[in-house]
């Protein structure tokens, strides 16, 4: 056995910034340190990454796997546990098809674990029911950036190329909490925030606009109408990259200021300001977050902002541009590579001809072999258990019951089946509901890459190996696929090896990664997708010659607004929207077993305006219910003068009867299928206890 390093340089397992860091082992344990070096964060980590070396070793990590029996989880061994599995599947299908077994993956899974998880459904189980969490983070931005620039990649420019921006606009995004390095970058601009909170962000910013959650289309179709109007319409640019402006501009012309002003409160002086900051900078972005996009109108919402940005002239030009900011650890490579219900390698579409004859000859099969496209994430777990729905769910990094919109119901279906299986590192919320549970390696203990939010194809390093008896989720996709019958050589259990597939699946597709190998990027070259051969430097950025689109140009969409699925009434009278703290990371399976992060962000709060808690009876630190049409969920008040008095805020990250989801509804973008978390109407009273 060769001497395992002592340091190795890898990234930060949570965001998709990606921080690069150096791991050491010590006698006390893993010590993780910035790495100066890497441009993303340049020696800063926030207080999750600095602590992530806590979830190794915590006190439940999972180093058995478990199958129920008489209702209780008990360790067993893997070969025990993949038979009960490969059983519950072959039965399962043979009774219902091969649909009634279904998967759910995750965006902080490697590019690795994305792809195979991708082709052991498609091949293995040959179901077409296959999404992921990213449905509920950046599908509404996707969509909406695809049909615009023919090409989806959440910045199409490097990260370091906003410091030397004059103005950066962000709607609904607060990477003060939510990505702390990013600040670094955003130091010398102007920031124009648009959030119903003061955020730490909002602090930061040369102008803060609050519209009410749920009212972005309409506060972005104002401003493209104060552009318009004002003579800030960058026409060389239109005429020149764009088609579409003349439709657009026909839906926002009944926007004028004052409209908007009523619909989402934002000022009419601040909509002109904001556009005036935006049009006189040289170099100027637009950015959006989950704030902007998880709506039943977040694809439109999203598409509005880019209108904005084409009129002004700035995605596909050096120093300016229109970019949405990835979550996840890996939400960049997990979009592409196939865990998606309507998606193949590449960033290929599961439905085009063209793109299932190249994906099948990689894979030996005939196109005809591969399923068409499943259900969206919501309407996956909605349909789990029911007469013509899944019967079996297999999950692969995500944590659902605590995570997904309505949670209490999707709790619910997640009972009903007849096998449910999650592979983790922690016992999640998830997990506790299982009928098998498999331990698996986590970021220190393993190889492979993950993509952060500037398409940039970075390597995570094992420093050490798994706790126990976990292994990797390769090879339980290899154990599992070779229990149903598949030829083993199918599934490599090296990341190496499952890369190098990738690359030859990926190639002449959308996200191509054809020329990055683990040698290019050991030798420390940095490498943005696409990358068709091993001599192409990779693509810092995108669009400069043309858009994606066959004619080069940018598509301005016609989007009209509307309201959220859900607005207040007599019985709801307030507007919750969620969000993020940033000790926590989602639904909190690994922050909240980090004491460090315990102490700083303990339980479940509910931000509220001192007016508005007054009415309700609640003081600060009261324990409030609030309810929506779903049920009731319990949280501390935190008194925020600076809140709007009609919205209240809840974190996501806590469990049990703190669930911020116990609001959300199952209302759904008709375009990406992406959830209205961002808006719930609710009401709000003192928890009395006996
Ligand atoms: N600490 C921490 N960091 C994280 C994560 C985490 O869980 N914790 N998760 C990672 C992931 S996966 C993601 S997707 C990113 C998300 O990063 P962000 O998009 O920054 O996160 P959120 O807190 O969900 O939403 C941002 C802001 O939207 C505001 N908002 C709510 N409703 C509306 C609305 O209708 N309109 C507007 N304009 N704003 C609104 C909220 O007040 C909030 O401040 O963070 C990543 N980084
Ligand atoms: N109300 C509300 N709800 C939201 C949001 C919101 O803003 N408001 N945001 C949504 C967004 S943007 C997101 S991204 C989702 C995220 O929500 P989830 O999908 O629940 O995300 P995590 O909590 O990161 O869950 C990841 C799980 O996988 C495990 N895990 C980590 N690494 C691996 C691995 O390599 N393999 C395997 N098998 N498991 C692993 C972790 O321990 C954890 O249990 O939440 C969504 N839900
Ligand atoms: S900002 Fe994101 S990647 Fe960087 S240390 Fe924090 S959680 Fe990790
Ligand atoms: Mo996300």
């Amino acid at each position: 056995m060769p001497e395992r390093p002592r340091t190795v340089a890898t990234h930060c397992p949570y965001c998709a910034l990606q921080c690069g860091t150096r791991l050491t082992r010590e006698r006390a344990g893993v010590a993780v340190r910035p790495d100066a070096d890497f441009p993303v964060n340049q020696g800063g980590l926030c207080q999750k990454g600095w602590t992530a070396p806590a979830v190794l070793t915590a006190a439940d990590r999972l180093h058995h796997p478990l199958v129920r029996r008489g209702g209780r989880l008990r360790p067993t061994d893997w070969s025990g546990a993949l038979d009960v599995i490969a059983d519950g599947i072959t039965r399962v299908r043979r009774s219902r098809g091969a649909d009634a077994v279904a998967v759910f993956g995750g965006g902080g899974l490697t590019n690795e674990k994305a792809y195979l998880l991708g082709k052991f459904a498609r091949l293995a189980l040959g179901t077409s029911q296959i999404d992921y969490n990213g449905r509920f983070c950046m599908s509404a931005a996707a969509a909406a950036g695809g049909a615009a620039f023919g090409l989806d990649r959440g910045l199409p420019f490097p990260v370091t190329d906003l410091g030397a921006a004059d103005v950066v606009l962000l709607a609904g995004s607060n990477p003060a909490e939510t990505m702390p390095p990013l600040m670094r970058h955003l130091g010398a601009p102007d920031l124009v925030v648009l959030d119903p909170r003061r955020t730490a962000t909002a602090e930061r910013a040369a102008l803060h606009l609050q519209p009410a959650p749920g009212t972005d289309l309409a506060l972005a179709l104002g401003l493209l109408h104060v552009a318009v109007t004002d003579g800030l319409l960058d026409r060389d640019y239109v005429a020149a990259r764009t088609t579409g402006f003349t439709e657009a501009w026909q839906a926002a012309a009944g926007w004028w200021p004052e409209r908007v002003e009523r619909t989402t409160g934002v000022p009419a002086a601040d909509q002109r300001a904001a556009v005036r900051m935006l049009a006189d900078a040289e170099r100027a972005y637009v950015l959006t977050g989950r704030g902007a996009e998880q709506h039943s109108k977040g694809t439109d919402t999203a598409a509005a902002f880019i209108n904005l940005a084409l009129a002004l002239g700035l995605p596909g030009r050096v120093g300016s541009g229109y970019g949405c900011l990835t979550g996840q650890g890996n939400g960049q490579g997990g979009r592409e590579h196939g865990q998606k219900a309507d998606q193949l390698p590449g960033y290929r579409s599961i439905g085009d001809p063209a793109a299932r004859a190249h994906v099948s000859s990689v894979w030996g099969v005939a196109p005809a072999d591969l399923p068409g496209p499943g259900r969206s994430a919501y309407e996956l777990l909605d349909a789990l258990g029911t007469e013509d729905g899944p019967r079996a769910l297999l999950v692969f990094g995500s944590n659902p019951v605590v995570s997904a919109p309505r949670a209490a119901h999707v709790a619910d279906r997640l009972a009903a089946l007849d096998l449910l299986v999650v592979a983790d590192v922690v016992p999640s919320e998830t997990a506790q509901l299982a009928d098998v549970v498999l331990p698996v390696t986590q970021w220190a203990e393993e190889d492979g890459t993950t993509t952060n939010l500037e398409g940039r194809v970075l390597r995570r390093r094992r420093l050490q190996p798994p706790p126990g008896h976990a292994r990797s989720d390769l090879e339980v996709l290899h154990g599992l696929a070779t229990r149903l019958g598949q030829p083993g050589h199918r599934y490599p259990t090296t990341p190496k090896e499952v890369f190098e597939e990738l690359r030859r699946a990926s190639a002449g597709g959308g996200a191509d990664y054809s020329g990055i190998s683990y040698e290019r990027l050991d030798a420390g070259e940095a490498l943005h997708w696409p990358c068709p051969d091993e001599a192409h430097p990779g693509t810092p950025r995108l669009f400069l010659d043309g858009f994606a689109h066959p004619d080069g140009r940018a598509r301005f969409a016609a989007v009209e607004h509307r309201d959220a699925a859900e607005l207040p009434d007599a019985r709801y009278p307030l507007i919750a929207t969620t969000g993020r703290v940033l000790a926590q990371y989602q639904s909190g399976a690994q922050t909240r077993r980090v004491p460090e992060l315990v102490a700083a962000a303990p339980e479940p709060f509910v931000e509220v305006h001192p007016d508005t808690a007054r009415r309700a009876g609640l003081v600060e630190g009261a324990l409030a219910r609030i309810s929506s049409a779903r049920g009731t969920a319990l949280a501390r008040v935190r008194l925020v003068g600076t809140l709007r008095s009609d919205t209240v805020f809840l974190p996501f990250h806590f469990p049990g009867d703190g669930r911020a989801n116990l609001l959300t509804g199952d209302a759904l973008d008709p375009r990406s299928r992406m959830p209205e978390f961002k808006v719930s109407a609710v009401r709000l009273e003192p928890e009395v206890r006996a």
